[in-house]
């Protein structure tokens, strides 16, 4: 194993030799300098490697602390004080979660995860992290379930009472809870970032210090005094989004980034990496990624045994015990680690030899040494030119006693018995009587405690208490009309809804008030999209600038990166663009800057690939646009069955806040996004939108009048119906009446139908644009839940209901997605409503091809209707089964669905 091969650098069997070697090194630095040392190095490994001579990766140090005891810089707060706080804040932490289970049995809560980290976030609050009572300071990714240690903090402050700590997990009295996690939707004047779905913090918080230094770089905000700061867990690592963001973070130099990486070697279920070596498998992994890397592993009683550890016997030690036998260490008493760990050596026996059993248990991991981790934390804040990730090895349960320490089952503890509560009580030095213990009470010492009078000092100097969300934005203006008039206007030349929103952008990005707040986000599609003439126009964001003659330049639209770019072109990583648009979209309140993202996909490829970054999103208050382009299942026709989206509308109907439209027309879009832009940036409306595009070209009808609520709403008349009573050899008779519905491109084909309704079959069809089934579904149910609670009372009709009523003859609707979206609103409908989609897998062929097969096309959606009208005793059934016939139909064609 890696590890083992530190083995061959011990011991030192010849250290005058080995001087000899240094000294030579020395003197070459003296005499010629570091440039050519360095050479020199580099021809040694070289020369090593011909000779076979096995090196352990150089990404890796020996496991020791990356900062020796002479390196430590001063510690300028008052330890002990800082001690006795810790204790009290540890004792709440815990006093909260077992009254919460105590009363309520399953409510859950975790103990272990703050008891090991309890140290890395009072270090933090007393010494480093900025507030943002004046202007935003430092964004702080605080471990989700370490959320108890925060409100114990903030207890201690005097923010949160002993009703709301009694209030954890129970946030349905409004105002009263506290959040289980943190969560900006429940505790909006709190939490900033949710981060517990594991991941998706470190990821959010590599983007959000990116776009920390875009908006510097873009002269919009001076960012340079602020740090992001991410504290994560090493189970968390194994999530593939933890270790996504790594390299783009060295890459642009993102020395405003610290990750602390709790590495108590236990996930939920058990060890980390019992057979081998978290710390220094992420350290490789890091280093190898460009990082500054800071390990914090042993606690200063250590100091003393490295000095004197001579022949390296003890690293060696250190480097060959796994983490398996850590965990057994931790929980085994100092006779134990005396025999197995320091004892299958002789001369690592004798290092001891001169303490006790007790002082053996006593040696602390470095995570557990204010100073140790103050000294990480000086290290990190001063670096430049990287990100800094600090491993900080503690153990899991820290403090809560020996049925929980580094036990295995530590992570899900939530309640201890009265007897460990004493011998908690008694480590924590508490003065809480043995009569109170079995209430585990709450500990206050006074609002004019010193402990509070310190706290309260330190957070004063850094700038305000933490955790807090402060929303002080001004609105925005709306768009000038220049933006959207032409949209209004249609156009008699073919174009997409796609082609119309890069122009619609484009228009923005002028706008002169809202120009500089557009932050377009585009995972390596804008070609695709026909966005890339933007490239040209406003540039790339490039930390770095464009070192490079491009190979178009001299083309006009060449490709063009800048530091004050102002596209955020994310290359193929839908994930990180999810990342950007939470940093961008939350900027109106972690920057008192509102930033308008539009974050263009490839349809398919958002939400159910990042469908959890989008209800995060949510979570986080995030404003703006998510534009799901290459949109529908039969309109992106080459690409077949993973590219054709026919679902994102009906995921996407699952995220409470998010306003979801499917556009069929260059003015139902405009009007979409200045609402949107009204809405969240005007009225602060905590929504965000998912706009579908589709890159079907037909020319744009001009605007209606009066449409605009309509479309905002979801629904609105379109078409009438052509005038064909006593028509078509139907003599005076009426003509058969339906409605027909469509959204986004399949508008068209049910334009088409009712062409070939009138034509062929005398049926007059009305034709509805229903660019939101989502919206429609959201008013009829709080239509619907108003009724049921006041019965009493005039009843409310759905919008839905109100412009599709009960005369007017069957409905018919057809999209572009699966049939559950024309559905949502179908319990508002009379009982005809047939609605036709696109279920099933997609394939490649041409649009028609598809069309037919999803039976979508024209004549599907007339066969439908025809059915339709005949079930309700407006058409002999007979005459129906022949038009379906005439139609081309097949009755007995496959069911896309099932194939
Ligand atoms: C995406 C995701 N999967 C699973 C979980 C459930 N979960 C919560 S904490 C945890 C273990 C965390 O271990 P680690 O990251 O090492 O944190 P520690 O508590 O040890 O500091 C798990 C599996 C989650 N919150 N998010
Ligand atoms: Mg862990």
């Amino acid at each position: 194993m890696y590890f083992d091969e530190f083995k061959h650098q011990l011991p030192d069997i010849d250290p005058q030799e080995t001087d000899e070697w240094l000294a030579s090194l020395d003197q070459v630095v003296e005499d010629e300098g570091e440039n050519r040392a360095r050479f020199l190095m580099f021809k040694l490994l070289k020369r090593a490697r011909q000779l076979h001579v096995g090196l352990p990766p150089l990404t890796q140090t020996r496991y020791i602390n990356t900062i020796s005891p002479e390196q430590e810089p001063f510690f300028p707060g008052d330890e002990e004080l800082e001690h006795r706080i810790r204790r009290i804040v540890r004792w709440n932490a815990v006093a909260m979660v077992l009254r919460a289970n105590n009363r309520f049995t399953g409510i859950g809560g975790h103990l272990a995860t703050y008891a090991s980290a309890a140290s890395l976030y009072e270090v933090g609050f007393n010494h480093f992290f900025k507030g943002k009572d004046e202007k935003p300071g430092d964004q702080v990714y605080y471990q989700g379930h370490a959320a108890p240690g925060m409100y114990a903090r903030a207890f201690l402050e005097g923010r949160l009472s002993e009703d709301q700590l009694d209030h954890f997990r129970r946030e349905v009295e409004p105002g009263a809870g506290l959040s289980s996690y943190p969560h900006p939707r429940l505790m909006p004047d709190f939490w900033e970032f949710p981060t517990v779905s594991m991941g998706l913090g470190p990821l959010s918080a590599i983007y959000q210090a990116r776009f920390n230094r875009y908006l510097h770089n873009r002269g919009l905000r001076d960012t340079s005094e602020q740090r992001v700061w991410a504290f994560l867990g090493d189970g968390e690592m194994d999530e593939p989004e933890s270790l996504a963001g790594l390299s783009i973070a060295a890459r642009e130099g993102l020395d405003n980034l610290i990750f602390v990486v709790n590495c108590n070697l236990q996930r939920l279920d058990g060890p980390v990496r019992g057979n081998g070596k978290i710390i220094q498998e992420l350290e490789g992994l890091y280093r190898g990624a460009g990082w500054n890397v800071i390990k914090v592993i042993w606690g200063r009683e250590w100091d003393d045994l490295l000095a004197r550890d001579v022949d390296g016997l003890l690293v060696e030690q250190m480097n060959n015990t796994l983490d398996g036998e850590f965990q057994k260490f931790s929980v085994s008493g100092g006779a134990y680690i005396r025999e197995h760990f320091f004892g299958p050596d002789a001369r690592l026996r004798k290092l001891v030899e001169h303490l006790s059993d007790d002082d053996l248990t006593r040696l602390r991991r470095g995570g557990h040494d204010y100073r140790k981790v103050y000294a990480a934390y000086k290290a990190a804040t001063d670096y430049t030119g990287a990100p800094t990730v600090i491993l900080v090895h503690t153990v899991k349960g820290w403090t809560l006693g020996p049925g929980v320490e580094a036990r295995n089952i530590t992570h899900q503890a939530k309640k201890l018995s009265e007897a460990e509560l004493k011998v908690f009580r008694d480590r924590l030095e508490l003065p809480i009587p043995d009569a109170k213990l079995k209430d585990a009470p709450y500990y206050h010492p006074g609002p004019d405690s010193p402990e509070v009078a310190y706290i309260r000092e330190r957070r004063q100097a850094l700038g305000g208490q933490l955790p807090k969300r402060i929303v002080r934005v001004a609105p925005l203006p709306s768009p000038a009309s220049q933006v959207d008039a032409e949209f209004a206007a249609g156009s008699q030349i073919a174009v997409s809804t796609t082609m119309a929103f890069t122009r619609l952008l484009r228009n923005l990005i002028r706008d002169p008030n809202l120009g500089p707040r557009i932050v377009p986000i585009i995972p390596d599609e804008a070609r695709t999209f026909g966005m890339d003439p933007l490239f040209k126009e406003v540039g790339i964001y490039a930390a770095v600038g464009q070192r490079y003659e491009p190979v178009d330049s001299d083309l006009v639209l060449s490709y063009r990166e800048a530091k004050d770019g102002q596209v955020l072109e994310e290359g193929i990583t839908e994930a990180g663009s999810m990342a950007s648009l939470q940093a961008a979209g939350t900027s109106y309140a972690s920057h008192d800057l509102a930033m308008i993202p539009f974050y263009i996909f490839y349809s398919m490829f958002g939400f159910q690939r990042t469908g959890d970054q989008v209800w995060a999103f949510g979570d986080a208050r995030g404003r703006g646009f998510m534009m799901g382009a290459t949109a529908g299942r039969t309109t992106l026709h080459g690409e077949g069955l993973q590219h054709d989206d026919g679902h994102s509308h009906i995921l996407a109907s699952n995220i409470p806040n998010i306003r979801a439209y499917d556009p069929a027309f260059a003015y139902e879009l405009a009007a979409v996004v200045r609402d949107g832009i009204e809405r969240m940036y005007g009225h602060g409306e905590d929504v965000f939108y998912y706009v579908t595009l589709h890159n079907e070209n037909y020319s744009m009808p001009a605007k209606p009048d009066g449409v605009d609520d309509g479309i905002i709403r979801g629904l609105y008349r379109l078409a009438e119906a052509p005038a064909l009573d006593g028509k078509n050899g139907a003599g005076k008779a009426k003509a058969p009446r339906a409605r027909l519905v469509g959204s986004g491109s399949i508008l068209q084909q049910v334009l088409a139908a009712q062409s070939l309704l009138a034509e062929q079959f005398g049926v007059a069809a009305e034709v509805y644009s229903a660019p939101s089934f989502q919206l429609l579904r959201r008013d009829a149910l709080e239509a619907d839940r108003w009724n049921r609670l006041h019965p009493a009372d005039e009843p409310r009709v759905p919008y839905v209901s109100q412009v599709l009523g009960p005369d007017g003859g069957p409905i018919v609707a057809a999209t572009d997605w699966v049939k559950a979206l024309p559905d949502l609103v179908s319990r508002w409908l009379p009982d005809s409503y047939i609605s036709l989609g696109t279920d099933g897998f997609g394939r490649s062929d041409t649009r028609e091809a598809l069309r037919s097969f999803f039976e979508i096309d024209p004549p599907q959606i007339a066969a439908a209707t025809l059915a339709a009208l005949s079930r309700c005793g407006s058409l002999p059934a007979k005459r129906a089964a022949a038009a379906i016939n005439e139609l081309g139909v097949d009755p007995d064609k496959t069911d896309p669905l099932s194939v």
